[in-house]
């Protein structure tokens, strides 16, 4: 396994999935820190790099697919990396009922499409795999840590067990630097509409601004330990800088329901949420995963990680940039 690189060169990270939520927060990280940043990027007929704009001239692009294997070989090749942070993934969990085999080639496959570029190409490289909390599912115990038996109740789970277990399985297998990160809901103003707490801050502010007059959802009873997405992209870097490889949970600690998210984000409107909230049998889940808690005390040890962004600070920041966003 290959020591870090002299820091009089820089380091050269690549990562799949940089027009993402994480993926952007990472670069911005990245580039602080004076790495020299490629992204990997699929084909596409329209530009998809809102969330990076600030920064896309400073970052090399690669196109690649995970689903094409030549493709991330080459990719390998041309940028022969110190790093790769492998974030690239269908990671909307309603998407994985309605497109479960593209899911599982996206989000279990990818992974293994990739460890093999890294282990033809650049087996000394140091290797990050997005994995999820979502695999703990049916929850085994509480708090959940590195070492409680998951439970999928998604394709998009079962797809990302998958990722976990090979990435662990190549590590041990091929003696690659290859870490698991197990990281809990992350969010942030850069998070995707769909997922439920960008849907609610953004219905929050259409309300506000008189530009909707309600907010139809699924299950409000679900619990999700609900961090910031910049402190997480901390916590994959420092699981790469560390002297042997291994996984780790990265989570708040704290759980909270969907209800409280909606209490907190409509209050901090003064609008009351039960005025304007409606269930919607369409958001509901074939099987739910009804609460998640982190237990980060390895990752605490370990890394010297924790989180610095409180529950309702999260919720009010991602409020106040959607008014603003709207135009308040
Ligand atoms: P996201 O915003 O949905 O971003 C997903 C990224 O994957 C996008 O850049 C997307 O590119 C890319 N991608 C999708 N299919 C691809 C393919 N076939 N080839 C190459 N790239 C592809 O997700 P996120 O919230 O940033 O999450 C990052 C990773 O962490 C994901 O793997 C997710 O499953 C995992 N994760 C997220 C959380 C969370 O709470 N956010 C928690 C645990 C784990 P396009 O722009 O081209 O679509
Ligand atoms: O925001 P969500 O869609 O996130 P979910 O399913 O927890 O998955 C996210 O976090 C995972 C980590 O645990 C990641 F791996 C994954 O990639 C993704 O980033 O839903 C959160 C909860 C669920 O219980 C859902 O049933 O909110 C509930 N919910 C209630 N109404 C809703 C809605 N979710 C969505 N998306 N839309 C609703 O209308």
């Amino acid at each position: 396994m290959s020591s870090p690189t002299n820091s009089a060169k820089p380091k050269k990270a690549l990562i799949t999935g940089i027009t993402g939520q994480d993926g952007s927060y990472l670069a911005d990280l990245l580039l602080e820190k004076g790495y020299e940043v490629f992204g990997m990027v699929r084909r596409s007929s329209t530009e998809n790099l809102y969330r990076i704009e600030h920064i896309k001239d400073l970052i090399r692009f690669v196109e690649a697919d995970l689903l094409d294997q030549a493709s991330l070989v080459k990719a390998l090749a041309e940028v022969q990396p110190d790093e790769i942070y492998n974030l690239g993934a269908q990671s909307f969990v309603p998407t994985s009922w309605s497109q479960p085999v593209l899911t599982g080639e996206f989000t279990a496959l990818g992974v293994v499409r990739m460890l093999e570029a890294v282990r033809q190409v650049s087996p000394d490289v140091r290797f990050y795999q997005a994995s999820s909390s979502e695999m703990f599912g049916k929850v085994r115990e509480v708090p959940q840590n590195e070492k409680t038996p998951f439970h999928p109740r998604s394709p998009y789970a079962a797809a990302k067990a998958y990722g976990h277990h090979i990435t662990v399985n190549y590590r041990e297998s091929y003696d690659l630097f290859g870490v698991s990160g197990i990281l809990f809901n992350h969010e942030s103003p850069r998070r995707g509409r769909e997922f439920v707490t960008r849907k609610i801050t953004d219905g929050v502010a259409r309300i506000k601004l008189g530009l909707a007059d309600e907010l139809l959802l699924g299950n409000l009873d679900s619990q999700r330990d609900w961090g910031f997405a910049g402190d997480y992209v901390r916590a994959m870097h420092l699981m790469l800088q560390q002297d042997k490889p291994d996984d780790f949970v990265i989570a708040t600690g704290q759980t909270h329901s969907v209800q409280q998210f909606l209490e907190i984000a409509f209050s901090h409107v003064d609008l009351n949420w039960e005025d304007y909230v409606k269930q919607d049998p369409r958001f509901l889940r074939p099987a739910e995963v009804d609460q998640l808690i982190g237990d980060n005390s390895k990752a605490a040890r370990i890394l010297g990680w924790k989180p610095t962004l409180e529950f309702a600070d999260l919720v009010t920041m991602m409020v106040d940039n959607d008014l603003k966003l709207l135009g308040d």
